[in-house]
């Protein structure tokens, strides 16, 4: 059986201008247009892009037309482009990948199979949290030359990822897909991370480019070569900007001279600089901060100042038991009648264990639930307005 080849790239983001900066939104676009060189280079038999293509659900003219342009080279080379929709980029009804579709620079997978030699790839666009449970999952059989059988989402799964808002067991996928599944290509985890769920392999992309400061295992892609063996992956890294994150803690007498010291302590140069103050409040602003960093060559600089936040006595809330707490919430809430939606905004409200630490994450899931209660509350509104429906509205601002 000949070896069949499949780029596996994800969560591009193209069109983010992190940290407010054009600079990075050009190495966003820069970073998928090297994983598109990879597929030249290694002459694939195709791409596979899990979600996540653009970072907005209504990218901006220029930043589809350079989608476009990097997918062109693919086309010259016979080298099909297969996606699905992210969450990021996910519209009510037509989506960007169609618009690419009618260049013929992209093709959607879906519940039929779509052969690439003798691998069937299936996808599954990024499913709103609440239609999870209804959602019809079931893929159509393969043909019968197909020899490998791929399914490519944008979920978060477990057993790979767990604690992060909203994940699904891979089990349950595999079990409500109702086809031997051989693999399932994974996007909307920024990071690589695979695993073996009831014999498929389950695997992780790992995204583009980085899209925060959190995200170190970035700015890599995915070769599947698939044949009589199985499935294996290789790992490919990209060559993207280099993060310098750290600290700067100020004392009550520490000032400027203070912050150009740490600075120096770190290369700097062509750096996106991620600098957290923290400690006293000292006489030099986040603003000169900003501006000592450029000088020292950083082309990108983010100053989060958490200076003079004063520290909660944790023992002491402890001592409220948030369990009890939590109790009494779900109690006066079953006593209510709201919406799938709602309840769903509360609970990843109050469960968001990581609003420390992954902020941006925590704020994507608030996004998605909002919408999805915006969308909802369209589709279920009937003409008369019903007092559940008002809820959904109500969640809305
Ligand atoms: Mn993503």
């Amino acid at each position: 059986m000949p070896r069949t080849s499949i780029l596996h790239i994800s969560d591009s983001h193209l069109g983010k201008r992190q940290y407010g900066s054009d600079i990075r939104r050009e190495d966003f676009a820069k970073a998928f247009e090297q994983a598109i060189e990879v597929a030249i280079d290694r002459d694939v038999d195709a791409v596979i892009h899990t979600g996540d293509l653009f970072d907005d659900p209504v990218p901006s003219l220029p930043t589809v037309m350079r989608a476009a342009d990097a997918l062109k080279p693919l086309e010259e080379h016979g080298i099909p482009f297969y996606g699905i929709v992210g969450n990021h980029e996910r519209k009510n009804d037509e989506q960007w990948l169609d618009l690419l579709r009618r260049t013929s620079a992209a093709s959607r997978l879906g519940k039929k199979p779509t052969m690439v030699g003798d691998v069937a790839l299936y996808g599954i666009d990024a499913v709103r949290p609440s239609v999870w449970d209804s959602i019809e999952l079931e893929l159509e059989e393969p043909p019968e030359q197909a020899a490998w059988t791929i399914l490519c989402m944008h979920e978060l799964l477990t057993p790979l990822v767990s604690g992060m808002g909203r994940v699904y067991p891979a089990a349950e996928v595999i079990d409500r897909a109702g086809i031997d599944l051989d693999g399932i290509a994974l996007g909307d985890l920024h990071q690589p991370a695979s695993s073996v769920v009831d014999g498929t392999d389950v695997w992780y992309a790992s995204a583009t480019e980085r899209g925060g400061k959190d995200q170190e295992e970035t700015g890599v892609v995915q070769i599947l070569y698939i044949d009589n063996s199985g499935i294996k992956r290789h790992q490919i890294e990209l060559e993207t900007r280099p993060f310098a994150v750290f600290e700067i803690a100020f004392g009550e007498e520490d000032g400027a001279s203070h912050a150009r010291d740490v600075l120096e302590r770190h290369d700097l140069d062509g750096a996106v600089a991620k600098v957290e103050l923290s400690g006293d409040r000292a006489a030099v602003t986040a603003n000169e901060v900003t501006q000592m960093a450029r000088e020292a060559g950083a082309a990108v600089v983010s100053v989060d100042d958490n200076r003079g936040r004063v520290d909660l006595d944790v023992e002491s809330i402890e001592a409220m038991s948030l369990q009890g707490l939590d109790d009494a919430i779900e109690e006066k809430l079953a006593d209510e009648k709201f919406s799938a939606v709602a309840l769903d905004v509360d609970r990843e409200i109050r469960q968001a264990d990581e609003l420390d630490t992954n902020v941006n994450r925590v704020a994507d899931s608030f996004g998605e639930l909002l919408s999805d209660a915006q969308q909802q509350a369209f589709d279920d509104l009937g003409p008369e307005e019903t007092p559940e429906a008002a809820t959904e509205m109500e969640v809305e601002k």
